[in-house]
């Protein structure tokens, strides 16, 4: 087996992908908090206070589960800790939080995270994952972060990424040079490089969507999803339908084999449900740098400039380039 390659060695090589050393402290402070949710998550059927609800509900009226608010205060620890968050803000919690101490007040970065996405599925030991976006703050240094720190459209990230807690645990991140994905070694506890410069086939044969939602979404989408299963699509087949549930899951299923993950606006979402901060436009941004493609349907997706905070949901077709077109295709104009 070649020599395994830590993921502080591999930004130290690459040090050309780190605008600064802030950043890879940042990434640091994602790997200390993702490899202990990944633990935590490993025996969660094991230690009460990890599975089930913790009997609250978050900002977006949703059941916590208690593993849901451990992974929130374990990335705000760790962003805390790293001295290089001046702000950030969290779907679980109810508005953006700017640090109060003096060096925090001085860091020049904010981060918009998603601590555990698809966590419904912690009790079914089903693949759940943690989704961030880094930002260069816009209030000036030396003052506490503002909400307009938050509401910067996706193009201005300056890292985003995603820690998969699957079969195997894995971190994957861009910070505008491409994408680059780390498998958590279980004996070194190191993420190590496991998927250099990671490219989303142009065209694949997977589609993901709750097809529940087919009879109350648009005629245009209901069209393409019968396109994907018939055989007037590329491969002459139906295509296969994947859907886990859990969006981060899906979303790097798609990106390795190629494929298409959708949610549109539906009757119990006009808007969409998944949340342009936190969700949409970290993993657009992963999509668009790996040659893949996220859109509304009709906008792109890393373009929106955000007007609030928590309940910015947008529909969302996201994965391979010729996929996420051909579905547009079928969408009234
Ligand atoms: P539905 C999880 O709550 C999530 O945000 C995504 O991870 C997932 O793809 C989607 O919602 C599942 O939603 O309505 O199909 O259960």
């Amino acid at each position: 087996m070649s020599k395994l390659i830590p993921l502080h060695d591999f930004i130290s090589e690459n040090h050309c992908d780190f605008p600064s050393t802030e950043l890879s402290s940042i990434l640091g402070a994602i790997e200390k908090a993702g490899k202990n949710i990944s633990k935590d998550i490993r025996k969660a059927g094991l230690v009460d206070h990890i599975l089930g609800s913790k009997g609250s509900q978050n900002i977006q009226g949703e059941e916590q589960q208690k593993l849901d608010v451990v992974a929130d205060l374990a990335f705000i620890e760790a962003f805390e800790e790293s001295g290089q968050i001046c702000g950030f803000a969290s779907e679980e919690n109810d508005n953006f939080v700017a640090f109060q101490n003096k060096e925090a007040k001085n860091a020049t970065y904010v981060v918009l995270f998603d601590p555990l996405d698809g966590s419904s599925n912690i009790d079914v030991n089903v693949s759940i994952g943690t989704i961030f976006s880094v930002y260069k703050r816009i209030s000036p240094l030396g003052n506490e972060a503002v909400l307009e720190d938050m509401l910067q459209e996706g193009t201005k990230q300056v890292l985003a990424g995603y820690v998969l807690y699957g079969s195997s645990t894995m971190l994957v991140y861009s910070t505008g040079n491409g994408v680059n994905g780390f498998t958590l070694d279980p004996e070194s506890e190191n993420f190590c490089l496991s998927h250099r410069n990671m490219r989303m086939p142009e065209i694949g044969r997977l589609y993901a969507m709750n097809e529940g939602n087919i009879n109350e979404c648009e005629e245009g989408l209901s069209n393409y999803i019968s396109y994907c299963q018939s055989r007037e699509n590329q491969t002459g087949m139906p295509y296969s339908g994947r859907y886990i549930g859990s969006l981060v899951a899906d979303f790097h299923r798609n990106l390795i084999k190629g494929g298409i993950y959708i949610y549109p606006d539906v009757l119990s979402a006009p808007k969409g449900k998944l949340r342009l901060l936190y969700e949409c436009n970290p993993l657009a941004f992963i999509a668009e740098q790996a040659g893949g493609l996220a859109s509304t349907g009709r906008k792109r997706i890393l373009e929106i400039k955000p007007e609030e905070l928590h309940h910015q949901r947008v529909p969302y077709y996201v994965g391979s380039k010729l996929m996420v077109e051909k579905a547009m295709s079928f969408l009234k104009k």
